[in-house]
């Protein structure tokens, strides 16, 4: 994990005192932002969640779907994702490698938990585990990697309001 002293006491006090009581820990020697002043509608980095919300991969081979999320709306704690995968001809990819990293760039630290991918079904994807514990923006980094075919990654960037 990507992640100084700082956050693990921060993790320590995740497991002893649930999620309120990392957050005056975090921030890496700089003040965390106090809950109060993340405001996520004047952000310009935050996507809007939309079902089936698409992304072309950066090396252009695979397409990232979105196709529903729980809770509905990115929310603080713990969240779900469907992913498809699809090719440039719109066929499901499946069997692909999927790795997940969810990443706070104002505060460059991770999530601490380890997002768990099954696929239930060939092509779709079930992101279980994205631990989006703070509020204020957090970059999701999906990397997927097909059967005998060449990584391909794209970002969701949703910002986590406080509360
Ligand atoms: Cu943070």
């Amino acid at each position: 994990m990507n992640v100084g002293p700082w956050m693990t006491t921060s993790l320590r006090g995740l497991a002893t005192l649930g999620l309120a009581g990392a957050l005056a820990a975090c921030g890496g020697g700089t003040p965390a932002e106090p809950d109060a002043f993340v405001d996520c509608s004047t952000d310009s980095r935050a996507e809007v969640f939309t079902a089936g919300m698409t992304k072309a991969g950066s090396q252009g081979s695979v397409t990232f779907k979105l196709m529903s999320a729980t809770p509905v709306t990115p929310s603080r704690g713990l969240n779900a994702w469907q992913l498809d995968l699809v090719d440039g001809g719109g066929a499901a990819i499946a069997g692909a490698a999927v790795k997940v990293t969810p990443y706070m760039p104002d505060h460059q630290h991770d999530a601490g938990v380890t997002p768990v991918v099954t696929e239930p079904t060939a092509g779709h994807y079930q992101l279980d585990m994205i631990n989006l514990w703070m509020p204020g923006v957090w970059q999701t980094t999906i990397e997927a990697t097909p059967a005998g075919g060449a990584k391909d990654v794209a970002v969701f960037s949703f910002c986590i309001q406080p509360g």
